[in-house]
């Protein structure tokens, strides 16, 4: 009796972490030879709630993988054509197998086997006889392990993002420009190509917050934002929110008389929007100014980004000092 009270570890309920319905069933594709052994493998784990998939040999096994990716592979070593050891070093070529835990099962107990189940991507080893109490806590624990491995990643990601981007205009926030800045500089340098920066500040965006309200300033600021994003083109151009409403702009392989044309076709689009700004100095409408600056990097003379920052800083200095709703170098 596979379910003998004899066992030493607490009995796997049917339902216990197990989602009810069909979907939420964990997948487990069984490669095994021998019929009786694979039968009672596939009872005992459908009993525990899984769904079972049956594969008679190795290359059954890889067919069944690719067609519907399992949760989980319990794999026999000896098997006649392709073996156990060779399937999992096939399986574990599938993306999926990141998160696909694979149980080795042999009557194989040598150093070289079991190195060799683990030495080709094999998660776990359970030698012949099948200790079945045992067999079934290996598979929850591969199961929760993946399950945890996931989720890690998961808020791992959402992390990453909630770290980098601007949660008002979902442009790549300060800390992201400041990283791309120094990478692209870098990169720029190797390559002896132009790094171009624009820095862009709205118009008297005090006076419209106290004018229209902080929400239609927040609206305001998005439209822009989205501007910004539709001006660039390039894979590696980098706009970014730099701070309150002043916008950074990144943008490698980049002349100046490039950078400048950006800018320009940026101002201009806000100028287009004609978002009403009634106590602009120079109004009606909402508008932009923008400093461009732009280096071909030489680590030699240059230490770092810095400089760059600093010239396209000062431009837009000269922009506001010059009147405002302009670009300046
Ligand atoms: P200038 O033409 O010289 O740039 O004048 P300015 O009023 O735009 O410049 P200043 O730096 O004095 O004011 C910037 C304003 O931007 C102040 C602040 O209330 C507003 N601001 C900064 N961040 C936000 C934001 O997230 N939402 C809103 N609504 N306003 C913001
Ligand atoms: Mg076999
Ligand atoms: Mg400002
Ligand atoms: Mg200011
Ligand atoms: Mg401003």
């Amino acid at each position: 009796d596979v379910n003998a009270p004899t066992s030493p570890f607490p009995e796997v309920s049917r339902t216990s972490s197990l989602g009810s319905s069909d979907q939420d069933r964990p997948v487990i594709l069984i490669a095994e030879d021998d019929r009786m052994t694979r039968a009672m493998i596939s009872h005992i784990l459908t009993n525990d709630g899984y769904r079972v998939v049956e594969a008679e040999d190795g290359e059954t096994c890889l067919a069944a993988y690719q067609k519907s990716p399992p949760n989980l592979v319990l794999l026999d070593a000896m098997m006649p054509g392709m073996n156990g050891f060779e399937c999992c070093g096939e399986l574990m070529k599938f993306p999926e197998s990141a998160y696909t835990p694979i149980l080795m099962i042999t009557g194989l107990e040598d150093q070289t086997s079991v190195d060799w189940a683990f030495d080709v991507g094999a998660s776990d080893y359970i030698t012949k006889p099948i200790h079945w109490p045992v067999l079934r806590q290996r598979v929850r624990i591969q199961l929760e392990r993946t399950q945890l491995h996931k989720q890690l990643e998961e808020a791992n990601k959402r992390l990453t993002y909630l770290a980098s981007v601007d949660e008002l205009t979902q442009l790549p926030n300060r800390r992201a420009f400041t990283e791309a800045l120094n990478r692209e500089w870098r990169r720029m340098a190797r390559e002896k190509s132009s790094l171009a920066l624009i820095m862009i500040d709205i118009d008297y965006f005090k006076v419209y917050n106290d004018t229209y309200g902080h929400p239609v300033g927040d609206s305001c600021l998005f439209q822009v934002a989205r501007v910004i994003h539709t001006c660039v083109r390039r894979p590696a151009d980098l706009p970014s929110r730099y701070g309150g409403e002043e916008f950074a702009v990144i943008l490698p392989n980049t002349t100046l008389s490039g950078a400048i044309h950006v800018a320009e076709n940026m101002r201009l689009s806000v100028q287009r929007l004609m978002i009403p700004h009634k106590n602009s100095a120079n109004g009606p409408y909402v508008s932009l100014s923008l400093g461009v600056a732009s280096v071909i990097p030489d680590i030699q003379e240059m230490e770092s980004e810095t400089p760059l920052l600093l010239a396209a800083d000062q431009a837009l200095y000269k922009a506001k000092a010059e009147g405002r709703n302009r670009v300046c170098v």
